[in-house]
């Protein structure tokens, strides 16, 4: 298989499969793009890969799939042993919504704080909405962390994790704690658990790398 990413220091939607990839165990090989290039340099790079001009895209075979989510559902279908979803239906569903929510959602909070792994923390104002953002982020990893009891949103770490944890890495360059925005404990703590990830920490490696 063949995944091709974006920049890791910036790359969001191609750092979440990659993490989901890398948890099948199977091998694979990476094409790196590099983003934010002048005059249309990153999309005539992405173009021979990508019918939508946008990465990540897995190719498996005669398969290229272009969107992170669908290639972390593929994944799952190809690799159940991996149990990249868990077993029960109605945590899958809750997974799934949780996964679909960042996915379609939080535009303010991606806007206005964008990864960017090679930043040290800094203090930001950050706008009402991207507070609500935030609030609401805090409030369902609240939810699924008590019902599920931890030590990820699903009990196991599964593809919902993969989709929050670009959120933690914004959290800790915005010094945004999620105790001010409701937390008891257990979501700063989730978040934490997230970057200390060995598969997390190989990517920001690589990031702080200047890749
Ligand atoms: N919803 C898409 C979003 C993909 C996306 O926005 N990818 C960015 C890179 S992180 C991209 O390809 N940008 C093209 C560009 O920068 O020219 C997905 O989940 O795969």
């Amino acid at each position: 298989m063949e995944l091709v990413i974006g920049t890791k220091r910036w790359s969001t939607w191609t750092l979440r499969p990659w993490l989901v990839l890398k948890r099948t165990g199977e091998p694979f090989t990476e094409t790196l793009i590099q983003l934010r290039q002048q005059d249309g340099a990153t999309e005539a790079a992405i173009r021979p890969h990508s019918p939508s001009g946008l990465i990540p895209l897995l190719k498996d075979g005669d398969v290229a799939i272009w969107d992170s989510l669908a290639i972390c559902e593929y994944l799952a279908e190809r690799f159940p042993q991996a149990k990249l979803w868990p077993a029960d239906p109605a945590a899958r569903a809750l997974g799934r919504a949780a996964a679909a929510e960042m996915h379609s959602g939080f535009a303010s909070l991606r806007g206005e704080c964008p990864m960017a792994l090679e930043d040290q923390p800094k203090s930001v104002e950050i706008s009402d909405l991207t507070q609500a953002n935030v609030r609401r982020i805090v409030r369902l990893w609240n939810d699924l962390l008590t019902r599920f009891g931890g030590p990820y949103l699903l009990g196991e770490w599964s593809i919902a994790d993969a989709y929050y944890t670009p959120v933690a890495t914004r959290f800790r360059t915005y010094s945004i704690h999620p105790s001010d925005y409701g937390d008891a404990g257990a979501a700063g703590a989730y978040a934490e658990r997230l970057l200390e990830q060995p598969d997390f920490l190989e990517w920001e490696r690589a990031a702080q790398a200047g890749v």
